[in-house]
């Protein structure tokens, strides 16, 4: 059984989130090419080549969905909106009817009393864009403080709150360093630059939002909680880097104007020149900070003495995994609804991402998914026992309302709350749907 809404204090806030690539089909409705387009037609990428041109028709079955999420009693939908729907060429001329479809989509949430929970990247970079470099270009910083002007123009003045990146450390590391995202890179200077150049775009776009006039800014970062293999000294040093780069180098940027040495140590040769004076920008005031959680990892040294910073290996772990093969580990979340504080103060906190992709599903009932509702109360009950220790934790967001397109691993892995069929694109709720609707039902 979930804890039911009344558990929790009065103004506390569930809410579901997907993302724009994942789920509207980037090929209709006049959007431009992305990144990810390219990056999933280039063999060995994605698994079976898949890409989001059709993913849940969510451009065409929105209101469906807005239906889905009221009628499971979320308060919040956190949704985002493609760079590449709005300007097709990621400058220059915007796409009327990407504009119009986020407008008839806020409305639609206000309609049916949902918060609107608005991300501007989650991570379709506009093909052109990325010819010109990408995150590896400081000019990314403009180019997406120019969207955050155009799209906000047009809902800002009706989100009930914004945040410029979802995953800053996906968006440079994942994706630049480790190259399991678009695009692709291996590339140690074109990590660094992505990574400050990240959270330079974060404060521009925070700074224009301002402008507009809009309230409750906040970022989104993703963490995991790095565990040494071993009692070794060396296995303590691997989860120390692996923690700072991943848990405290986007955090510590953006609210204290620092990065962590064990970072510096690694990445400071490769930063653009005058990247101190970027923190001006980089820290201008959030109102909140998510947090999206999953799992833990487990490092020690390398294998090899001579091999490069960061010099980690990651090992695999004892713990029950998920489909993603992902742990089950909720005290991680434990650990991170303690530790932000210690960078944002008293600001509040969401878990804006927390879910899993299902072991069962895909077999003979695809909507019976014990293994996600006991996934569910294990870190919903860890948010709990933060609110009762004085953490300003405000809400849980589960990722995802639906079934969507996984990035690299395509559609295989289903993390929804509601099962879709790809073949019709039928939404058929899953048990998970419904233990929530009934925690969330008001009395
Ligand atoms: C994330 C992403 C999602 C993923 C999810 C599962 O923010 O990491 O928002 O796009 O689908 O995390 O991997």
């Amino acid at each position: 059984m979930l804890p039911h809404r009344s558990d929790f204090p009065d103004n506390f806030l569930f809410g579901a989130a997907t993302s724009a690539y994942q789920i509207e089909g980037h090929a209709k409705g006049g959007a431009g090419r992305t990144h990810w387009d390219d990056f999933a037609a280039t063999p060995g990428n994605v698994a079976g080549a898949e890409n989001g041109s059709v993913a849940c028709g969510h451009l065409d079955r929105w209101a469906e969905d807005l239906d889905l999420v009221r009628d499971a009693g979320f308060d919040v939908y956190r949704f985002s909106t493609s760079w590449a729907r709005v300007l097709p060429e990621g400058r220059g001329t915007p796409n009327t009817e990407g504009l119009d479809f986020y407008d008839k989509l806020v409305d639609g949430m206000l309609e049916r009393g949902i918060k609107p929970a608005a991300t501007l990247y989650h991570w379709e970079l506009p093909a052109p864009l990325a010819d010109l470099g990408g995150w590896r270009n400081r000019d990314i910083a403009g180019w997406f403080a120019d969207f955050t002007e155009i799209i906000m123009s047009r809902i800002g003045d009706r989100v009930w709150s914004a945040a410029p990146i979802n995953e800053p450390w996906c968006v440079s590391w994942l994706s630049h360093f480790e190259g399991h995202h678009a695009p692709g890179l291996r590339d140690i200077r074109a990590t660094a630059r992505a990574m400050h150049h990240v959270l330079l775009a974060h404060g521009r776009a925070t700074e224009v939002m301002r402008g507009l006039g809009m309230s409750n800014l906040g970022a989104v970062c993703n963490m995991e909680y790095a565990t040494p293999v071993d009692d070794s000294l060396a296995a303590q040093k691997a989860a120390t880097v692996q923690d700072a780069i991943y848990n405290r180098f986007f955090l510590s940027g953006i609210t204290k104007g620092t990065y962590p040495t064990e970072v510096l140590e690694g990445i400071e040769p490769h930063l653009p020149a005058g990247w101190q004076d970027d923190f001006a920008t980089i820290t201008t005031p959030i109102d909140w900070i998510g947090v999206n959680y999953y799992t833990r990892k487990i490092y020690g040294p390398a294998d090899e003495p001579s091999a490069p910073w960061p010099a980690t290996r990651e090992h695999d772990g004892p713990l029950p995994k998920t489909a993603m093969g992902w742990e089950i580990y909720p005290n991680g979340l434990a650990h991170f609804l303690q530790m932000v504080p210690d960078y944002t103060g008293d600001l509040p906190i969401y878990v804006t991402e927390n879910g899993m992709a299902g072991l069962v599903e895909r077999d003979n009932d695809p909507t019976d998914d014990p293994d996600r509702i006991a996934y569910l109360r294990d870190h919903i009950h860890v948010v709990q026992a933060a609110i009762a220790n004085g953490m300003p934790v405000k809400g849980y967001f589960t990722w995802s309302l639906l079934d969507n397109y996984e990035w690299a691993l395509g559609y295989a892995p289903r993390f929804g709350l509601v099962h879709v069929d790809f073949e019709t694109l039928n939404r058929t709720p899953k048990a998970s749907y419904d233990a929530l609707r009934k925690a969330l039902t008001r009395p």
